[in-house]
């Protein structure tokens, strides 16, 4: 699953949530962050949708970022000579090839798509630009079909295909067969985009790797159409416990969390509490078996190492399940001299207390310093 890219789709796939609106600063602010982080690639909404996408396609093209600029065009030739000329470095161009988007979203035939596919790609290659070819909806399309039009517009040199799952349908044995049969037929990459409907997106992008896919999409915390597509944090923590070395070396992983907290506070969304990696007790560990280990040895129970983002590690110490460990490294924390004896009645203490009612952390301290001083003013 090592070489794959990212196709990093916040500003097309994430315009599309529901809350998003993106002036043109905060797409600057976006596409350079992301190009900071080091995604291969940026995908940005049709510039045929409106004038001001348009332009805005055309400002991030002059950038001079790192990160290669794509946008995301209906298989037409309308759209795609509008494309071609705002400075992007290719074309992803997608329709739809399930029997319920052929009926109701386009009305149109295998025959229409094929045809079309092969002006377009042909156009877009005698530009010299970069040209993928996707289908909608690939999971409830014709395998026959898809197979068929994928080995023609991959014989006219198409440099990818998508393969898309557009309502979240699929499973990771579903994706991993369809791309492995895809891989026997085509030689070019397969990029995957995946719904993330039913929580399958980040295993689903995995699959498709496994099987042979070269290229996967993300957006920022996963926004897209409806509830979103595979986060990019939470891909890049899959993808780091397989290749920690490769993925340290492709990306900036300490610039995960401002991203993710540029593109939260854009869109008017918290970052969830169990976001991976960010997520704000992603690195959290309370029950008192968890912090003595995680305090002896983080590996114990942590497969990623939060310090690769950043990030750091917190031992809860205030409940009723916290065992003297965690006290003793509070303790510690705190600069008071206590024996492990003294530590153990303190713990008792405070779960005792626990057991009562909520504690916050001034809650606990209070206890420890309490009884620190008890054991002072006993000595004297
Ligand atoms: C959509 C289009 C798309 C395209 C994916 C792709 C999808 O329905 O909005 O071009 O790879 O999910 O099918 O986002
Ligand atoms: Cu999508």
């Amino acid at each position: 699953v090592s070489n794959f890219k990212i196709i990093e789709s916040t500003l097309r796939e994430g315009e599309q949530f529901a809350n998003a609106f993106f002036d043109t600063d905060m797409k600057v602010k976006i596409a350079k962050a992301l190009d900071g982080f080091g995604v291969e690639y940026i995908e940005l909404t049709s510039p045929a949708s409106s004038e001001q996408s348009r332009k805005d396609c055309e400002i991030i093209c002059n950038l001079g970022l790192k990160a290669k600029i794509l946008t995301h065009v209906r298989c037409h030739m309308d759209d795609a000579r509008i494309a071609v000329e705002t400075g992007v470095d290719g074309l992803d161009i997608v329709i739809g090839t399930s029997p319920q988007l052929m009926q109701h979203s386009h009305g149109k035939s295998m025959d229409y798509i094929r045809d079309t596919a092969l002006e377009v790609i042909d156009f877009v290659k005698s530009k010299g630009l970069e040209c993928r070819f996707s289908s909608e909806d690939s999971f409830r399309s014709d395998l026959v079909d898809l197979l068929n039009i994928y080995s023609i517009v991959a014989k006219v040199g198409v440099n990818r295909v998508g393969i898309a799952d557009t309502i979240g349908c699929a499973n990771p044995r579903q994706v991993y067969d369809l791309v492995r049969t895809l891989r026997g037929v085509v030689q070019c990459d397969i990029e995957c985009h995946f719904h993330n409907d039913t929580g399958c997106s980040i295993a689903n992008a995995y699959c498709a790797l496994e099987a042979g896919a070269t290229h996967i999409d993300t957006s920022v915390l996963g926004i897209g159409e409806r509830n979103g597509i595979t986060p990019l944090g939470g891909f890049v923590a899959r993808m780091l416990v397989a290749d920690r070395d490769y993925v340290r070396s492709k990306y900036d992983l300490t610039k995960l969390k401002a991203i993710e907290d540029l593109v939260a506070a854009a869109v008017e969304i918290n970052v969830p509490f169990n976001n991976y990696i960010t997520g704000f007790c992603a690195f959290t560990h309370k029950a008192g078996i968890h912090a003595k280990a995680i305090l002896a040895n983080p590996t114990t129970y942590e497969i990623i190492n939060p310090a690769d983002f950043g990030m750091t590690r917190y031992v809860h110490f205030t409940s009723r399940l916290t065992g003297w460990n965690a006290i003793k490294s509070r303790v510690n924390q705190l600069g008071l001299d206590m024996t492990d004896s003294q530590i153990k009645s303190c713990t008792v203490r405070i779960k005792a207390m626990a057991d009562i009612r909520h504690l916050a952390i001034e809650d606990t301290d209070a206890i420890i310093n309490a009884f620190y001083e008890n054991l002072y003013s006993e000595q004297n």
